[in-house]
């Protein structure tokens, strides 16, 4: 079979199964590694030590697959319908998480193509990547042509904007490669940096991960530093804010992914209920969801911060419930909550807390909070 049939071949069952976008790239050395050798340098990676980590293995995709020759990069659309908007006691999710998890919708989809493949040919080697290999994705996607890299740092597509996640399926066969997409679409834009809440867009093309809300609600696995909670707003998980501006999202198609439909819970989240999950109940809930990723401390961490950046009137008592949790990581971020509420009783709670309280980090919160009265 030769490499230009095996190419045509491998897009059209891709577009088949479902991927919307499919173009391939050479396996090579990227060209951003010294880019992302700099990011790093610059502590911008924060506490993701997975990708400081597996450095050298970034260098060339035979560290993902050995004897990899050509890369077919795939993209899925996942911009569905709006759903309810947010309100007091609630918290906003990015879009990415409203449905099922993307990880397992594209892992099962990458398993079809590879077996495409093989059925194909044989003796190849074929491994299909999401999210977790160390391929820089983003970069091997704009050398398939599928898009550019946007101001926000974002892959954006002419068509689909940025609404759509990442995969591709390594081979060690020949593969007839797309043109890659030299410089950006951006032009004077700059609204991406501009809106950004946090600062954490320190440049063009340049994202301080550190400060980044999605990182500090979905990565980070401690309190979130003092200064960004407030500015952290209404977000539960994640954050759309330098897509949601961007003018090439502005009229992008909706998905035809039925899984990625807005489940009526996951956004936005009812905070006060979190609270009285248990492992077990939270595990029920949000098991299968992009959400599980903080898991339940990480999540409730983010919910109490909302509910402090928020108030209502219901807030004290979940947070008051919060403020007995098991986890430390949980106590402190109610702690510092229930330090944005004049409250009589959110006071209360703190000061019984206080009284037994033996975790050092709770006990600084507590006293910062009642320095807030
Ligand atoms: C770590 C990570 C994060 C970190 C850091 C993000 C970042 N900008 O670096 C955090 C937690 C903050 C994050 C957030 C989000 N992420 Co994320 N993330 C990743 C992950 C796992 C690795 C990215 C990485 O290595 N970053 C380090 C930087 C330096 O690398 P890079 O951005 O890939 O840059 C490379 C090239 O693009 C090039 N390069 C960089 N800048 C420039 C500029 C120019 C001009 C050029 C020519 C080249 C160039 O050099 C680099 C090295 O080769 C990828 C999956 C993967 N394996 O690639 C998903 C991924 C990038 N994330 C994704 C998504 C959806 C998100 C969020 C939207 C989720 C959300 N709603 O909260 C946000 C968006 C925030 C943002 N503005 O980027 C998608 C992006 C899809 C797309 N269309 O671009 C990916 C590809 C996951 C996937 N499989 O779909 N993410
Ligand atoms: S995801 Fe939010 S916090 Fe992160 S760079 Fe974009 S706008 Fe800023
Ligand atoms: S908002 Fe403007 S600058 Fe930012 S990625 Fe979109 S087009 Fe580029």
């Amino acid at each position: 079979m030769t490499a230009e049939s095996l190419t045509t071949e491998l897009k059209s069952e891709a577009y088949r199964l479902g991927f919307d976008l499919a173009g391939a790239a050479p396996a090579m050395v990227p060209p951003g590694l010294e880019r992302f050798r700099r990011w790093l340098a610059a502590g911008y990676a924060g506490q993701m030590g997975y990708l400081a980590d597996r450095v050298d293995a970034y260098e060339h995709p035979r560290h993902v697959l050995d004897g990899v020759r050509g890369i077919l990069m795939l993209g899925v659309n996942y911009r569905t319908a709006e759903p309810g908007a947010s309100g007091p006691g609630r918290g906003k999710v990015s879009r990415y998480a409203w449905g099922a998890d993307y990880h397992d919708l594209i892992h099962a989809r990458l398993r079809q193509l590879a077996d495409f493949h093989r059925r194909l040919i044989p003796t190849a080697g074929v491994r299909g990547v999401v999210d977790t290999a160390p391929l820089a994705e983003r970069e091997f996607a704009r050398l398939a042509g599928l898009g550019w890299i946007g101001k926000n740092t974002m892959l954006v597509n002419r068509k689909l904007g940025s609404w759509f996640f990442l995969a591709a399926l390594l081979t060690t066969e020949e593969l007839v490669c797309d043109e890659p997409i030299e410089g950006s679409h951006c032009g004077s834009c700059r609204a991406c940096l501009d809106a950004c809440p946090t600062g954490a867009l320190v440049d063009a093309y340049r994202l301080d991960a550190r400060r980044c809300i999605s990182y500090l609600t979905i990565e980070l696995r401690e309190s979130v530093p003092a200064e960004l909670r407030p500015l952290e707003g209404d977000r539960l998980f994640g954050c759309d804010v330098c897509q949601e501006v961007c003018p090439w999202n502005r009229q992008t198609p909706v998905t035809a992914e039925k899984d990625f439909e807005p489940a009526s819970d996951t956004n936005p989240v009812d905070l006060a209920t979190l609270f009285a999950l248990d492992d077990a109940g939270f595990r029920k809930r949000f098991r299968h969801t992009p959400l599980w990723r903080p898991r339940r401390r990480g999540i409730l961490r983010n919910a109490a911060i909302v509910l402090g950046n928020c108030p209502t009137e219901e807030a004290p008592a979940g947070l008051g419930r919060g403020l007995e949790d098991a986890e430390p990581l949980v106590r402190a971020a109610c702690a510092w909550a229930l330090g944005q509420y004049a409250d009589p009783s959110a006071q209360d709670a703190l000061h019984k807390r206080l009284a037994v309280e033996s975790d050092r980090e709770v006990r600084d919160e507590i006293e910062a909070a009642f320095e807030n009265e």
